[in-house]
């Protein structure tokens, strides 16, 4: 058994912890000026996933990806989801173009990362190079700015960092699940 005085420094190393595993990506640095558009290409055959790094304007927006041309699952929400919150955004093949878009207020009106994609013309992304945290993984972070015709230009709406990780093969199942069932028939019984 911990004494109390033990719980306490516990408790408070885990606090200290979290605050230093926590490192929001930076923000735009020049708001009001058109920041470089961005094309990406999937580095990697998997999963595309999005990770929550904050940044909610005063529209609710929901994050997509449109993979080769066509347009995914949307979610996400920059009013619903907490720092770290993950979305799948679907499956890419290395190689595959990505753009990235937004999804205004259930408007219908959607802003992408690629400016020729969008009605008013304007780049509505931001992208940097973010190193990781306990919550979020190290990849690129996307910053989208979500007022028509760029309005502020701050890139602060809805921000995400992205990340390809590998579907398992079926023999990787296979192996995964062999190993399971091993751990399972060796756990003594009650
Ligand atoms: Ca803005």
């Amino acid at each position: 058994m911990k004494s109390p005085a033990q719980r306490l420094a516990l408790a408070a190393a885990a606090l200290l912890f979290s605050l230093a595993a926590h490192a929001d990506p930076e923000v735009y640095p020049t708001p009001g000026t058109p920041a470089p558009a961005t094309s990406f290409v999937a580095a990697a055959s998997g999963q595309l996933k999005a990770f929550y790094t904050g940044q909610a304007g005063g529209l609710t927006n929901l994050l997509g990806a449109r993979i080769n041309g066509v347009d995914g699952a949307i979610g996400l929400s920059n009013h619903g989801s907490a720092y770290g919150d993950s979305f799948v955004l679907g499956t890419v093949a290395a190689g595959d173009s990505l753009v990235f878009f937004i999804d205004i207020d259930g408007s219908g009106v959607r802003f992408y990362s690629d400016p020729a994609l969008n009605s008013d013309g304007v780049n509505h992304a931001w992208a940097s190079t973010y190193a990781g945290d306990a919550l979020v993984p190290a990849g690129t972070h996307v910053a989208f700015e979500d007022l028509e015709g760029g309005g502020d230009l701050n890139y602060r709406d809805h921000s995400f960092v992205f990340q390809i990780s590998a579907v398992p093969e079926p023999a990787s199942w296979a192996l995964l699940l062999a190993g399971a069932a091993v751990l399972a028939r060796r756990r003594p019984r009650r």
